[in-house]
C-alpha cells in the first residue's frame, strides 16, 4: 500500500457480556467480561475494529477497562488522529513513545491492522504472513471446587473435540486438580496443560516438580511475572515443559527468557504484548530461537478472537493455544458469524481484515459508554441511561 492512511474518526465503546459460567483462576473469579471496542475510520470510509481485552480488575496485569479508556481517549486517540501511516507498525512506533499500557495499545493496533488488511483486500491472516487455513482449538478451564461439575466440564470439552485442555491451578491444589483431570482425560489426547497465573512462590517448587507425575504438555507461568530466575530453576529440573505468559510483555523479554532457558515454550498474547505488531515480533523471536509458541487469549469476544486466530495461523505457532469458540463463554457474541470447532480446529477467516462482521445493533444495545473523536476535536460521549457503572 503506497497511499498513506490518515484516521478521520475513532469510536470507543465499552460493553460487558455475562459469562455462561463463572471463571476462576489461581488469583480471582469473574462472572462477566468488560471489553472496549476500538473502531477506526479513514478518509475513504474504510473501517477497522480492535478489542481491548483487559480484565475488570488489575489481577492479570495492571490495566483495567477504565485505565484503558482513559489512556486511549486522552493520549492514544489524539496520536492516531494526527499520524499518517502506510503500515500499522508506523502507528505502533508513534504509540511506543508512551510506556506500558499494552492492552490499550493492542486494541488500537488491532483496529489498524484490520483497516490495513481491508484496504488491501486481504484477510488479516494473509496480511500478517500466515498461510494456514485452520488452527487447532484449545480451551482453558477455570478452577472448580465441585468435582462433579469439573468432570462434566472436562468431558464436554473433550467431547467437542478440543485438542488441548488447560487447567487453572494454584498453590495447594495443583496435584488434586491434575489428578482429577487425569481420571477423565488419560495421557494422550486431548493434551492437558496447567496454568499457575503467577500465584506460586519459590517455596512451592516441590509441589510444581510433583506435577511431572501427570505428563502435562506444559506448565504455564507458576511464578511472578518478574521472577525469570525461579522459572529458570524449575525448567532446569522439571520434565514438564515450562511456558511463560505474564513475564513476556515484550519481544526483548522473550529473547531474554529464552536465552536464560527459563522456558521451553512461549505463550504469545496480542493484548499482553501491546498488539499484533509486537506479537508478530515476538513470534519471530520464537522462530529464530527454535522455541515453539502458542497463541494465548483473554476471553476475547468475537473481534479479538478473530485476531487471535489470524495470528495463530503463522508458522511459529506450532503448539495448540487457548483458542476456543466464544460460544463456550457467551450466550450472545458481538459478531454475526459464529466460530465453530470442527474436528478439533477453527477455520481462519478468509474475508477481508478480521473477516467477521460486528453486530453493531447488539453492541450499541449493550454499550455502557460510547465516545467519538475526530481530527477537528469533536468529542461525543454518551452513557447508557440508567447505567451507573463507569
Ligand atoms: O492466563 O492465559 C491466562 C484468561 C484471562 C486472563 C488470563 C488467562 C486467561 C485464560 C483464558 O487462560 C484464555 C482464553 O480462553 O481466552
Ligand atoms: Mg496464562
Amino acid at each position: 500500500m503506497s497511499e498513506p492512511v490518515r484516521i478521520a474518526r475513532v469510536r470507543l465503546r465499552v460493553l460487558s457480556l455475562p459469562l455462561r459460567n463463572s471463571f476462576r483462576t489461581g488469583s480471582h473469579a469473574k462472572d462477566s467480561i468488560r471489553h472496549i471496542l476500538v473502531e477506526l475510520e479513514d478518509a475513504d470510509g474504510v473501517t477497522g475494529t480492535g478489542e481491548v481485552a483487559s480484565e475488570a480488575a488489575p489481577y492479570y496485569g495492571p490495566e483495567t477497562a477504565e485505565t484503558c479508556w482513559e489512556v486511549l481517549s486522552r493520549h492514544f486517540v489524539p496520536v492516531a488522529l494526527a499520524t499518517d501511516w502506510t503500515h500499522p507498525r508506523d502507528l505502533w512506533d508513534q504509540l511506543s513513545r508512551f510506556r506500558g499500557n499494552h492492552f490499550a495499545k493492542a486494541g488500537l493496533d488491532m483496529a489498524a491492522w484490520d483497516l490495513y488488511a481491508r484496504r488491501l483486500g486481504l484477510s488479516l491472516a494473509t496480511a500478517l504472513g500466515a498461510q494456514r487455513d485452520r488452527v487447532p482449538a484449545g480451551i482453558s478451564i477455570g478452577v472448580n471446587s465441585d468435582p462433579a461439575g469439573f468432570a462434566r466440564t472436562l468431558e464436554a470439552a473433550a467431547g467437542r473435540g478440543y485438542r488441548r485442555i488447560k487447567l487453572k491451578i494454584g498453590p495447594g491444589i495443583a496435584h488434586s486438580v491434575a489428578r482429577q483431570a487425569r481420571r477423565i482425560v488419560p495421557p494422550g489426547w486431548p493434551e492437558l496443560g496447567a496454568d499457575g497465573n503467577a500465584t506460586f512462590h519459590r517455596d512451592d517448587l516441590p509441589e510444581l516438580l510433583g506435577l511431572d507425575d501427570f505428563q502435562l504438555c506444559m506448565l504455564e507461568q507458576p511464578f511472578g511475572a518478574d521472577d525469570l530466575t525461579a522459572h529458570q530453576q524449575l525448567a532446569a529440573t522439571a520434565s514438564t515443559p515450562v511456558c511463560l505468559d505474564e513475564s513476556l510483555t515484550t519481544p526483548r523479554l522473550a529473547e531474554l527468557a529464552i536465552s536464560m532457558s527459563a522456558c521451553r515454550q512461549i505463550n504469545i498474547k496480542i493484548s499482553r504484548t501491546g498488539g499484533l505488531t509486537p506479537a508478530l515480533a515476538m513470534h519471530d523471536v520464537a522462530v529464530s530461537a527454535g522455541v515453539p509458541a502458542w497463541c494465548g487469549g483473554m476471553h476475547e469476544f468475537g473481534v479479538g478472537r478473530a485476531a487471535n486466530i489470524a495470528l495463530a495461523a503463522l508458522p511459529g505457532f506450532s503448539l495448540t493455544g487457548d483458542i476456543s469458540a466464544p460460544a463456550e463463554r457467551y450466550d450472545h457474541d458481538i459478531i454475526a458469524e459464529p466460530f465453530v470447532v470442527r474436528d478439533g480446529y477453527l477455520a481462519v477467516p478468509a474475508g477481508p481484515g478480521i473477516g467477521v462482521t460486528v453486530d453493531t445493533a447488539f453492541v450499541s444495545s449493550r454499550a455502557e459508554r460510547e465516545a467519538e473523536y475526530t481530527a477537528t476535536g469533536t468529542v461525543k460521549t454518551t452513557r447508557a441511561a440508567g447505567n451507573s457503572s463507569r
